[in-house]
């Protein structure tokens, strides 16, 4: 009567979810280490199941967070190679995976930077959108070999990763001018690249990363910026071979509009009680919350179609957005049913 999930998965779930664990690499790396830990203390007597919790594992941590595609790729990758007779063998092999996807992460995220930072020449200002630590691993790149780099941080609404950026690069010494996101393309005449992530890549060469990474690729088009897109092959989208879309997160309106925030644009006249209690949370108005007139969307993604990249950088070389999809049947080849589901 163990519980099939182990407790630790579950909060790494739960970090997932809520974005104290974030960005897509991130994301993958605590996946694959919350599974380590569910073998490394599964008291399951035997295989099946042992397998069976694994799976109920990776099942809770594949449904936290729907769009960064690094997240099933690393469950993938470890479940297809667990083997063994027994559960020793198998607590052995799923633990020895997870490390060996882990390493593999860091190395190709290293590899990734040395390339991308042949884009980036002495003196080049990069204008950056949200957090991602595969760009950043460009920048820092280049910063080792001598190459004097300049950034532009776009904030990134409504979370702010752009801070996390900025502390980032300040860390690394680049001198750094945070800007809002609207700001952004004022300030394109100043940059010489635009420098994202992404949480996945389509077949197509689309690009999904975080909300207004589109706008942007747009904006530095008109404005003659080239766009880079540094992103490791564990952010190919093998689905989208087969013609699936890739699911966009929706998030909390909160993250837009706090309760308090609404009850000012709803009833302005209702004063500071009706702020407090709305804060508190157990105001009449909650519940009528769902009733109002007033929507808010909180799309935490969007897609930047091939046209405006000019080249997506990966540990294996760096490509033009349409001829991507060679590569990604090259490492996933036919899908098969997911692991998880098994
Ligand atoms: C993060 C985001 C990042 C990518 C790439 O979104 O869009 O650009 O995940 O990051 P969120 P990395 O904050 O919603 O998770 O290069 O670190 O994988």
């Amino acid at each position: 009567n163990q519980p099939a999930v182990d407790p630790a998965v579950t909060d790494t779930a739960a970090d997932i979810a809520t974005m104290r664990i974030r960005g897509a690499a991130t994301i993958a790396d605590a996946a694959a280490a919350a599974l380590a830990t569910q073998a490394e203390r599964s008291t399951a007597t035997d295989p099946a199941a042992f397998e069976r919790n694994l799976r109920a594992g990776a099942r809770e941590l594949y449904e936290t967070r729907p769009t960064a595609v690094s997240l099933p790729n690393a469950l993938r990758y470890v479940l297809r190679g667990v083997e063994g007779e027994t559960v020793a063998a198998l607590r052995k092999s799923t633990i020895e995976r997870a490390d060996t996807f882990r390493t593999e992460l860091e190395q190709a995220q290293s590899t990734l930077g040395e390339i991308g930072a042949n884009r980036l020449r002495d003196g080049d200002v990069v204008m950056t959108h949200c957090h991602s630590t595969d760009a950043l691993s460009c920048i820092e790149a280049a910063l080792e070999s001598g190459t004097h780099i300049e950034a532009i941080v776009k904030e990134t609404r409504p979370r702010k990763q752009g801070h996390i950026t900025a502390r980032q690069l300040r860390e690394l010494g680049v001198p750094v001018t945070l800007i809002v996101d609207n700001a952004a393309r004022r300030y394109l005449d100043e940059a010489d690249h635009v420098l994202v992530g992404a949480d996945s890549i389509a077949a197509d060469g689309s690009v999904i990363n975080k909300i207004g990474t589109s706008g942007l690729a747009v904006n530095a088009r008109e404005r003659g910026v080239p766009v880079m897109v540094a992103a490791q092959t564990i952010k190919l989208h093998p689905d989208t071979m087969t013609g699936h879309t890739v699911a966009i997160e929706m998030r909390d309106e909160q993250e837009v509009l706090s309760l308090e925030e609404r009850v000012e644009i709803e009833s302005p006249s209702e004063g500071a009680e009706s702020r407090s209690t709305a804060v508190d949370g157990n105001d009449d108005k909650d519940s009528s919350q769902s009733e109002s007139d007033l929507t808010v969307e909180n799309p935490a993604f969007d897609v930047t179609p091939p046209r405006y990249i000019d080249a997506i950088v990966t540990e294996r070389g760096q490509f033009p957005p349409e001829s991507i999809v060679t590569l990604m049947r090259e490492l996933f080849g036919e899908t098969t049913a997911e692991p998880w589901e098994e």
